[in-house]
């Protein structure tokens, strides 16, 4: 039994181990790499931009997989250097065959002088960046997968098709946010658990053991300013959430907008509720504004594993094929009952029924 307060971030991944007696622990060290490269960010971000005046030194980057190119000041956008930092402390571990990040157009490859492994990890390091300015909660967004058999046995270079496999496939997924507390939310596909940073210790600890999300909700979540470009079956969801107690459902909502995914998604996991960013004809080309491999799929992933749904409207989001590696999609995930009636509802303008 989990023990909320007391078990970190390493015992928690021991124990979920125990489920596969034959594994070599790779996976677990890759996640604990990725966790250190979250501390390493939360410790920028909280200089803010002090960071800039003080040469706030990168130790935890510059310590692991040689030398951080930007002389440990904060100098380059943080995303970029958060960006920076995942690839420096995950590159010579020896558990990836390649990496996939927002911030870089095509996959990094493992450098020749580093060992490769059998995963792939793709991430969004800096998600919500614009909201630094402002002191507003951010966070980094990963995903792990595994990397094709053949790119295994043979170590090559990966390409962008190794990465473009279905949400459902992940090993791992989840994220950091850089918020009051630092906290890690992470599921390996047993649950969701939630570890938040004691500074004391610089250890994530085990403060969320078994996240649950409310099937209903009353709080629903979207950028109301986009709405005069929303597709109908969007529009009628949200309207009759505005109607409250007068409208069809009822009961009166609460709305919320962060701006910024990883602190709305974790509202979400914390106390229920449904986030959409539908696709909308400001830009009709473009299937939504989020990125599938990481952002919608490490988020439909946890989403679902904490019992909430997650489509793009029409479709299961962990089920969609990707064909490109930083390819959009719209999303609508949180508390199952409400995904399944707004989801209910495109079908109904489609002409389709839910399956
Ligand atoms: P808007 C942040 O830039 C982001 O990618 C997500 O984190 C967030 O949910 C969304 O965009 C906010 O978009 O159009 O409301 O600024």
């Amino acid at each position: 039994m989990p023990l909320s307060g007391r078990w970190t971030l390493t015992r928690y991944l021991i124990e979920e181990r125990r489920r596969y007696p034959g594994a070599s622990g790779d996976f677990n060290a890759l996640i604990l790499d990725v966790a250190l490269a979250c501390k390493a960010i939360a410790r920028i971000v909280a200089f803010g931009p002090l960071a800039d005046a003080l040469g706030t030194a990168l130790p935890e980057a510059s310590a692991v997989g040689g030398e951080v190119n930007v002389q440990g000041e904060v100098q380059k956008p943080l995303d970029v250097l958060s960006n920076e930092i995942f690839v420096r402390m995950n590159e010579w571990n020896g558990h990836l065959a390649g990496m996939a990040s927002e911030e870089m157009a095509q996959p990094a490859q493992i450098p020749p002088s580093y060992q490769r492994g059998k995963y792939l990890l793709v991430f969004d390091p800096l998600d919500g960046s614009s909201n630094i300015d402002v002191n507003v909660s951010v966070g980094s967004i990963f995903s792990i997968l595994r990397a094709p058999e053949d790119v295994i046995a043979s170590g090559r270079d990966v390409t962008e098709s190794d990465f473009l496999q279905p949400g459902a496939t992940q090993m791992a997924a989840g994220y950091a946010i850089y918020g009051p507390t630092t906290m890690l939310v992470l599921s390996v596909g047993n649950g969701v658990a939630g570890f938040t940073l004691n500074p004391n210790l610089g250890e994530f600890v085990l403060s969320h053991p078994n996240i649950q999300i409310p099937a209903d909700t009353t709080e629903f979540a979207i950028n109301t300013s986009n709405s005069r470009f929303w597709e109908p079956p969007v529009k009628r969801y949200v309207d009759e959430c505005l109607a409250g107690k007068t409208g069809p459902r009822g009961k009166d909502f609460n709305m919320r907008w962060v701006a910024s995914m990883v602190a709305d998604v974790h509202r979400i996991l914390c106390r229920g509720g449904v986030f959409l960013y539908p696709w909308d004809a400001r830009e009709p080309d473009k299937p939504g504004k989020l990125r599938l491999m990481y952002e919608a799929n490490p988020m439909a992933f946890l989403i679902e594993q904490a019992g909430g749904a997650a489509t793009n409207g029409r479709q299961r989001i962990l089920d969609l094929m990707p064909a490109k590696l930083h390819e959009r999609v719209s999303v609508i995930l949180g508390s199952k009952n409400e995904v399944e009636r707004a989801t209910a509802y495109h079908l109904e303008a489609d002409g389709k029924t839910a399956s």
